[in-house]
């Protein structure tokens, strides 16, 4: 089943669950209303529309009934962990929120589809962080899809741009992996790397943790030697995380603290050593090469390592995350994503400008401070969770 069916079946379910509550009439009413403006505006193609629906029609594109929809959709909800549900559920509503909020700003002005429409299209998802380029080519699609499909109601161009909007994310995502390149039989080796503050150390004493609990044996190495206090705050995650952190002293060459850590792990036979990295030096050409320096360490005692180079970005930065993933990525070859402080951020669109523009894959989410706020990111959870409150029905 597409990404967006998906969506489709658990929008069903919730309005399934909303009619209950609500009597079948007063939806049909306020469907009437919403649809007044667009009427008004079609003056020379009004003989084309297309028939208006009733909501008892909203399945009539799909060729299965209501029920065996729902039926789907309750499939696919049993499969999945309740509570990584739940705290994505709630790291997103300020980002739904936003989108709802732009959303209903884009049709409130709604007159026709023409091409100021399809010009604050573009506005509006350039507006909810989904990138430039993907903004731009959502608004070609659509203009595309509206000339083919005649869809003139506020209704059925939403759901559209959502369809157009989930299609290219799931399209781009093909070949993603978003599993962290694990090592069945021997030492995984993460190097985590990005700008200060983004949350690297957090972040690893969050997964030491996770390791820690799954019985494996986790090292940790504090190869951030520039920033006075980086070394003391791994240790007090490792404390928390129950594992041992490999360290030397502030301003030693992180480089041979990674060499420490790499003979430790191997000597212990460690199943996992995930390496902090310094956020800021004197410069980005220090960092940089620094960072090549503690990869070709990391390769000399061990070929296949690393097995993640991950890039932290901080989700509440938007464009900003963008823009050092690209400029991170033209430098180190990075594997993957860890995408943190989702929580509470209204910019969770920027996952849409990750896989269609950077095309790296998220890895890892991070959705509070505490220690067991860190989800294995789920791509499609993400965007069902984000898209099926936005859809309407036709
Ligand atoms: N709300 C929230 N806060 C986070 C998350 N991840 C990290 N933080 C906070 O972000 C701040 C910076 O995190 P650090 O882990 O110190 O960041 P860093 O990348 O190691 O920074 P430098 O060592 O300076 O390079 C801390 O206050 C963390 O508690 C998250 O997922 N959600
Ligand atoms: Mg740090």
């Amino acid at each position: 089943m597409g990404l967006f069916d998906k969506i489709k079946h658990a929008f069903v379910k919730d309005k399934e669950e909303e009619k209950t509550e609500d009597t079948a009439q007063e939806t049909v009413e306020e469907e009437e209303q919403t649809s007044e403006p667009v009427e008004e505006s079609t003056e020379s193609t009004e003989s084309e529309e297309i028939p208006e629906e009733t909501s008892e029609e909203i399945s009539t594109d799909t060729d299965i009934s209501v029920d065996e929809q729902l039926e789907e959709a309750e499939e696919i909800e049993e499969t999945e962990p309740a509570d990584a549900q739940k705290k994505y559920e709630k790291g997103l509503e300020k980002t739904r929120k936003t989108f709802k909020d732009r959303m209903n700003e884009l049709f409130a002005n709604f007159r026709s589809v023409d091409e100021d429409f399809f010009e604050e299209v573009e506005d509006t998802l350039i507006g909810a962080d989904v990138g430039f380029d993907t903004s731009m080519r959502i608004a070609d699609e659509l203009r595309q899809e509206v000339k083919i499909k005649n869809a003139k109601k506020p209704a059925a161009v939403q759901n559209t741009i959502i369809e157009k909007l989930v299609d290219l994310y799931e399209e781009e995502g093909e070949k993603e992996v978003n599993e962290l390149n694990e090592q069945p039989n021997g030492l995984s080796v993460f190097l985590f790397v990005g700008v200060n503050g983004t949350g690297k150390t957090t972040s690893i004493g969050k997964l030491a943790h996770q390791y820690k609990q799954e019985g494996k044996k986790v090292l940790l190495a504090a190869a951030d030697t520039f920033r006075a206090g980086a070394i003391d705050q791994l240790i007090e995650w490792g404390a928390r995380a129950d594992v041992e952190v490999v360290y030397g002293n502030t301003g030693s060459d992180p480089a041979s603290v990674v060499f420490d850590a790499m003979t430790k792990a191997k000597e212990e036979q460690a199943d996992v050593l995930l390496i902090d990295t310094a956020g800021r030096l004197q410069n980005k050409v220090n960092l940089m090469n620094e960072l090549d320096k503690i990869k070709r360490v990391i390769k000399r005692e061990d070929p296949n390592a690393p097995h993640e180079v991950l890039l932290v970005v901080d989700a509440t930065t938007g464009q900003n995350a963008m823009n050092q993933a690209k400029q991170f990525k033209e430098t180190t070859d990075v594997t993957g994503l860890v995408l943190t402080k989702l929580d509470g951020t209204a910019k969770g669109g920027i996952v849409l400008a990750i896989r269609n523009e950077l095309h790296l894959p998220v890895k890892l989410a991070g959705l509070g401070e505490g220690i067991d706020d860190l989800e294995v990111f789920d791509p499609n959870d993400f965007v069902v969770g984000l898209f099926k409150g936005l859809l309407q029905e036709e």
